[in-house]
């Protein structure tokens, strides 16, 4: 079969310019999903090309994605990044990866048996949001999640990432190997503090002895991590392939932007990220809040309005004069007055790159994507601000036509009559409270008084529910892009 590996690909084509046979796998990252391809294995792959180092990275798929395993496993782990520019396109051969697994190809235990390998020294995760298993409003282990409660009963055949992470330093310990750093690469405030906590709590209902082990030696740091990686389309394969001259199906595309702040914080050495782009600091929290603040909460507000208001792609809602002014008072407005930044951080410059990231017309990045996961999603995005403007008295409107937008959004049904694909570990739940009500102001206290969203704080303050309100009321009138124009 002719494969990225084996054919010769068109000229122009960025191939690894390293002898991969000196690679060693170091990394075992769990969740080799669209945006790892292009963020930390693109990383990982420019370092090598830059230095003699041999860290190589182990490709975990715990949920999912075993195709994807399967074809990289056929082409010698290979895969392609195609990088869109509004107006040009490059693209390169990935060459960091040495290994992949998937517990329903190579089973449970030889993924433990991987992650305790003595050499591997840093086990690092883009599990999406809810792949922590926390309470969304407190960041806290969810004893209450399914997949939680049956790897405290089998620890030995752990299914979640935390279930995962805890067996295998347990057998790392029991062998007298040192710890690994855990490392996660996920948008979720202070990501790194959200996975040691869980972690340690989960550990602590199976031994505290062991839990307080894992505290003294292991490291979580956090990360900032940045870089638009739409889902791939067929499309998106099909233009990579006639770029190549053969078909990648762990090809992806993504924007040319990137960026990666990092917590000089690991128990086993790392790579030398930095060479390839990525800084090292000491206090990850500001640049990651700036972020998931700005970036994020913008994408949100313009996932939710923007989907509402009929439009498939975050490019078209920037043809939208309302939906651009507005995604930028979001993030000047709204989110940056709620940011103690370092001195010297250009917010208003941020803003405006952000604008322009959005509008790369080559990017396809589905409103209904963003959408996705957003009980998950929008404590983190939009509840820092909001107590900060409530503290302040300062004013929030976008912050809460976008939770409006959201459970407009989350009722299935879009301004036309049609049914939603509504997303979410909620979705079941949020279903039920929004047909309770129908289309009726009334299902805004209901929504915002689901805890594990909406801190009491939030979800009960009376400005609060009164501001949803109006704005839920205003989509009910007026509809999406009207209410967005008149914010
Ligand atoms: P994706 O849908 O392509 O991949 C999701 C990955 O998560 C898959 O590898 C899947 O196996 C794994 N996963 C899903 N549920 C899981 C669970 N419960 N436990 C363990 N693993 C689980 O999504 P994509 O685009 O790779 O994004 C993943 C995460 O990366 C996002 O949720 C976000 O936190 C972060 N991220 C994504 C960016 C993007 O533009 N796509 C940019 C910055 C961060
Ligand atoms: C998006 C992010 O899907 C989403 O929720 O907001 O994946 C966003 O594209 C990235 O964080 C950009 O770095």
């Amino acid at each position: 079969m002719k494969t990225i590996a084996n054919t010769p690909l068109n000229s122009g084509i960025l191939l690894p310019e390293y002898d991969r046979s000196r690679l060693v796998t170091r990394i075992v990252h769990l969740g080799f999903g669209a945006f790892h391809r292009a963020h930390q294995g693109l990383f990982t792959h420019e370092m090598l090309a830059k230095t003699d180092s041999d860290w190589g990275i182990c490709e975990v798929n715990l949920f999912g994605g075993e195709s994807l395993i399967q074809s990289l496993c056929k082409q010698d782990h290979l895969y392609s990044v195609a990088e869109k520019g509004a107006e040009s396109t490059e693209v390169k051969v990935i060459g960091s990866v040495t290994e992949a697994m998937h517990p329903a190809k190579n089973g449970i235990q030889a993924i433990l048996e991987k992650m305790a390998e003595p050499q591997v020294a840093i086990v690092s995760m883009t599990i999406t949001e809810k792949g922590y298993c926390t309470d969304p409003a407190t960041g806290k282990l969810d004893k209450n999640n399914p997949l939680v409660q049956q790897d405290l009963l089998t620890p030995q055949h752990p299914k979640s990432a935390l279930g995962y992470i805890v067996q295998a330093l347990k057998l790392r310990r029991e062998r007298g190997l040192p710890p690994f750093t855990v490392m996660s690469c996920d948008n979720v405030q202070e990501n790194g503090h959200v996975a040691k906590a869980a972690i340690l709590e989960f550990a602590q209902s199976l031994d505290a002895e062991f839990r307080d082990w894992i505290e003294t030696h292991v490291t979580f740091p956090c990360t900032m991590v940045d870089r638009i990686v739409p889902a791939a389309t067929p499309e998106t394969l099909s233009d990579i392939a006639t770029l190549l001259g053969c078909d990648d199906p762990c090809a992806i595309a993504c924007e040319p932007f990137r960026q990666w702040v990092i917590e000089d914080n690991f128990v086993a050495g790392r790579p030398d990220w930095n060479v390839a782009g990525a800084e090292f600091v000491a206090d990850v929290v500001p640049y990651e809040e700036m972020k998931l603040r700005m970036l994020n909460g913008s994408h949100s507000f313009l996932a939710y309005l923007g989907y509402l208001g009929g439009y498939d792609h975050i490019s078209d809602t920037m043809t939208d004069a309302g939906y651009r002014k507005a995604a930028f008072d979001m993030m000047m407005k709204a989110q940056a007055p709620s940011l103690t930044m370092p001195a010297g951080t250009d917010l208003q410059a941020y803003a405006m790159l952000l604008i322009e990231r959005f509008t790369n017309p080559s990017l396809k990045h589905r409103t209904w994507q963003i959408a996705m996961d957003g009980s998950q999603k929008i404590p983190q995005r939009m509840g820092g601000s909001l107590k900060y403007h409530l503290a302040n008295g300062t004013d929030f409107s976008w912050i809460t036509t976008a939770i409006a937008g959201w459970m407009r959004y989350v009722s299935g049904i879009d301004e036309a009559g049609n049914e939603i694909d509504v997303r979410d570990p909620m979705a079941e739940q949020l279903r039920r409270i929004c047909d309770q009500h129908g289309f009726h102001v009334s299902v805004v206290p209901a929504l915002l008084g689901i805890e594990a969203i909406f801190p009491r704080e939030l979800g009960q303050n009376p400005q609060v529910i009164d501001a949803v309100s109006r704005a839920y009321q205003s989509l009910l009138d007026n509809g999406a892009r009207a209410t967005v124009a008149a914010l």
